[in-house]
């Protein structure tokens, strides 16, 4: 670039820690020059400023370390687990003089405003030392928990002690042998500070507002076990790292609470509590993060264990969280933490019970009494993700701030780039694994990128790269919808926002880990980066499309499918299919509890039919719904949809029949017509003994047993009964033409292909009866049927035959609702307590069908 760049720099970076020493490295050897800021008088960037009495690292250091050079990493040897903030400066002075950093850096310098200038294609910058500057790529280094958060606390400017944050500590050392201190907040910073200070204090009192989960650090040397694997082979074990969820190579089983025994719980947790380490508790059980009954195990278990580290119980209880989920809130690693409050100068204040209603001249009111310090030092923590990057003036397009493009929220194309601000990147911006992560990992895969990226639009001649509306729009989706797979919301954190008054309220960063997302960022460079907009003074070119559209949990089963290579049915003999179903069906959860499932047999059309009977808990009658089972008419039985009907008797309120008709190939068309008919007659017939209430008699079906549902309708239409209130359709079969878009779209991948469909057809029915409304309802006459709603997903070789009989059923005047189900698949409603985003869905369908019930 050098030579015939516009700009007086090619890259411009904020920031000097980990993430700017790394940029100004990697893209220097790439024969790009590089200016950095930054406003500390050296390197570090959260490790220049945390410098707070007991700062660590509390990712183990091994870890927590560039990985970009073998001959680095052989010439540094950290000396404990978790290596102190005086060691971790160390490594990254060490880092700069090693790779002559410095020279790039300009100290002491802050990045007051940068503006993106549209005809010369450049960023303006302009520093606090009056410098105007201009580069063609802007990239922001600045870290997420780097803007400490000014205490909303009144009359903190009165103290006249001595005050001190910990996220901007003196460089002198402070003393507070003798002095009676305060420290406000119990956080990361609190937790690790307050030990060290009641060492040294007269007195201490710490102010508490919320507690938080800490466990034991147990620090020490490096783990032997660790240290092996990467003297055995490094590259190997960083590779591991990049491909994990969290940043670090470790055991990530499945171990599912809800399925193990108490003591069996235990063990697991007292095995994970023992390696004193953030992802090792946050990964008890698979399902602590996702199901509260899950996560109430392990924060029990936590609880248990600050009771036990705390002599007085009363102190113990108030430092027990219990209004929050563990891991919903950063957890903590302490080094005699609790043990501090067993000190008889140490006192817990709960300000949840005591508010602090002003810091005077002299110390601390509160609702109960007057408090005198020498001292009060506040771990009030930050404003966290988007406060680093939208309090400086960060101009693009058309005069648009970030500061304002950002008012409801951040908004970005994979947590690195944003609309309107073309040539512009954070690091480890919000949307990205970043404060999930080990951040160690996380920056060095956005750098990476990032210095890819700029190589690539060298090498192709482009001047700009800017995301699309529609992919940012997508990738936020997906962030969203990982976040709402999570029980973050349920915690009044940092992670959402919810420390700083006013901030919008969403998860910040991307929870679906360092793996999934370093696929999401490959895929888009493999695509000739994928929804980005890219120009050069030769052309531009723009591959529009969003990269994750799938459900984040419905991936995560497709991927388990693919891994586990789970045969498709059609390459199996039926016996063997019924089978594998059956054994699949058998490793699930149950699904809701309901009042009462009793089994029973009802006459079909050519003898009895095995029926389940599912009644709410709630006092009855109910209302009646006659469900049919999905699996092509050929597989599926009383067992397959359990947990569905389960869910649906639950969720509406109504009494489910599941019937059991007759299957292909043993009985072909239309044996499962006729049965489905006769079983409504049935069951309408036999409403007020089975519990129902005669007259409000609902059909239901998934699949293929939505075919039979909605023929069971157009058949009780034609014979002028029995009357039918609606039919819940659930990825109905309504036709049989097998050469809709969907099936080209979704007819691999996504569990139901377009080969097994093919199978089921040909095992059901003859082709000459496959034109017969019994077979495709969609050919039949539509007038007159009852209301319907019909769901289709999106990811289903079935979609376009669903959406085109819930346009027919309008324009034949009945009252039709489609639920279109985003990003799921034919599957998805059916996987009760496995495709969680699915109860969604079953929640709009149970509001449909209770609205024809009460109307
Ligand atoms: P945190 O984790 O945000 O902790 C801040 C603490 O300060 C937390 O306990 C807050 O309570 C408390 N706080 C904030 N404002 C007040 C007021 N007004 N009154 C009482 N208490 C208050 O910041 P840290 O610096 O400890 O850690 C930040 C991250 O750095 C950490 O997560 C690691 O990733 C490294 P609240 O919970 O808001 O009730």
């Amino acid at each position: 670039m050098t030579g015939t760049k516009p700009a007086d720099v090619d890259v411009a970076v904020v920031g000097a820690g980990f993430a700017g020493l790394y940029l100004i490295h990697k893209l220097r050897g790439l024969g790009f020059d590089v200016r950095c800021y930054d406003q500390a008088d050296d390197v570090g960037g959260t490790w220049y400023w945390n410098r707070y009495p007991g700062a660590r690292c509390d990712i183990p250091t091994t870890d927590y370390t560039f990985s970009f050079d073998e001959e680095l990493e052989q010439a540094w040897t950290w000396s404990e687990k978790y290596a102190t903030q005086p060691e971790i400066l160390d490594y990254l002075r060490f880092v700069a003089d090693r790779f002559d950093l410095r020279r790039d850096i300009e100290f002491g310098t802050r990045v007051d405003q940068a503006v993106w200038d549209d005809a010369a294609r450049v960023w303006r910058l302009r520093t606090s030392a009056g410098e105007e500057l201009t580069c063609r790529f802007y990239v922001m280094a600045t870290g997420c928990l780097s803007l400490p958060k000014r205490p909303d606390i009144e009359g903190v400017d009165r103290f006249a002690g001595e005050v001190y944050f910990t996220g901007k500590w003196p460089h002198e050392p402070v003393d507070f042998t003798g002095k009676r201190v305060a420290v406000i907040g119990t956080g990361s910073s609190a937790i690790q500070a307050i030990p060290h200070i009641a060492e040294q204090a007269e007195s201490l009192t710490v102010f508490q507002r919320t507690p938080a989960y800490s466990i034991p650090a147990r620090n020490g040397p490096a783990s032997s076990e660790r240290l092996a694997q990467i003297a055995k082979d490094r590259a190997a074990y960083r590779d591991a790292a990049r491909w994990s969820p969290g940043g670090i190579p470790g055991e990530y089983e499945e171990n599912y609470a809800l399925l193990m025994t108490p003591e069996q719980q235990r063990e697991r947790f007292e095995k994970r509590y023992a390696e004193g380490e953030l992802f090792a508790i946050l990964g008890v059980f698979n399902d602590q993060s996702a199901r509260l009954p899950a996560n109430d195990i392990v924060s029990e278990l936590i609880r248990e264990k600050i009771r036990e580290r705390v002599s007085d119980p009363k102190v113990a209880e108030a430092l027990c969280p219990k209004d929050y989920p563990f891991g919903t809130k950063r957890p903590c690693l302490d080094t005699n933490y609790y043990e501090t409050y067993n000190l008889p100068h140490v006192r817990l204040v709960d300000v949840r019970e005591t508010p602090i209603v002003t810091v005077t001249e002299t110390g601390i009111d509160t609702s109960a009494e007057s408090l005198n310090f020498d001292a009060i030092v506040y771990a009030t923590g930050f404003d966290a993700m988007t406060g680093p990057l939208v309090s400086v003036d960060i101009t693009g397009r058309d005069d648009v701030t970030l500061k304002q493009k950002w008012a409801d929220g951040p908004s970005t194309y994979l947590g690195l780039t944003t609309t309107g601000f073309p040539n512009f990147f954070t690091i480890t911006g919000p949307g990205s694994p970043s404060v999930l992560s080990n951040m160690a990992v996380s920056i060095e895969q956005h750098v990476e990128w990032v210095a890819d990226c700029l190589t690539w639009l060298r090498d192709e001649g482009y001047r700009t790269i800017e995301p699309t509306q529609s992919a940012e729009a997508g990738w936020n989706q997906h962030v969203a919808d990982y976040a709402a797979l999570t029980l973050t919301d349920l915690a009044n954190s940092w992670y959402v926002g919810a420390n700083v008054p006013g901030k919008p309220r969403l998860l910040y960063p991307y929870v679906g880990g360092v793996e999934a997302y370093r696929a999401a960022c490959d895929e888009v460079t493999g695509r000739r980066y994928l929804g980005f907009a890219l120009a050069g003074p030769t052309g531009s070119e723009c591959n529009d499309g969003v990269v994750r559209r799938v459900q984040p949990d419905v991936a995560i089963v497709l991927n388990l499918f693919e891994a586990l290579g789970v045969p498709g049915v059609e390459t199996l003999p039926v016996p063997d299919a019924r089978a594998f179903m059956t054994a699949m069906a058998a490793t699930r959860m149950p699904g809701p509890e309901v009042g009462e499932i009793v089994d029973g047999e009802l006459p079909g059309a050519d003898g009895p039919l095995p029926y389940r009977l599912y009644r709410p808990a709630t006092p009855g009658p109910h209302p009646v719904i006659a469900y049919f089972h999905g699996g092509g008419w050929v597989l599926g039985d009383l067992d397959s949809d359990d947990p569905l009907c389960r869910d649906l008797c639950d969720r509406i309120g109504a009494v489910v029949v599941s019937v059991n008709y007759r299957h292909a190939p043993e009985a072909r068309f239309p044996a499962a017509a006729d049965d489905a008919f006769a079983a409504v007659e049935w069951i309408a017939a036999h409403a007020a003994e089975l519990g129902g209430i005669p007259g409000q008699l609902v059909v239901a079906g998934w699949s293929a047993g939505g075919n039979l549902a909605t023929v069971a309708a157009q058949r009780a239409r034609d014979a002028g009964g029995p009357p039918i209130a609606g039919q819940l359709l659930i990825c109905p079969v309504t036709d049989s033409d097998l050469s809709r878009s969907s099936y080209e779209e979704n007819g691999v991948g996504y569990i139901l292909t377009t080969a097994t469909m093919r199978w089921f057809w040909d095992h059901y029915a003859d082709p000459a009866d496959r034109t017969s409304p019994v077979c495709a309802p969609l050919r039949g006459e539509l007038g007159g049927l009852p209301p319907a709603v019909i769901m289709t997903a999106d990811f289903d070789p079935l979609r376009d035959e669903g959406i085109a009989y819930a346009e027919a059923l309008a324009a034949a005047g009945v009252p039709v609702q489609h639920v279109r189900a985003r990003g799921q698949v034919h599957t998805s409603v059916t996987m009760v307590d496995v495709v969680l985003s699915g109860a969604a869905v079953r929640a709009e369908l149970a509001d449909c069908v209770r609205g024809w019930l009460t109307a």
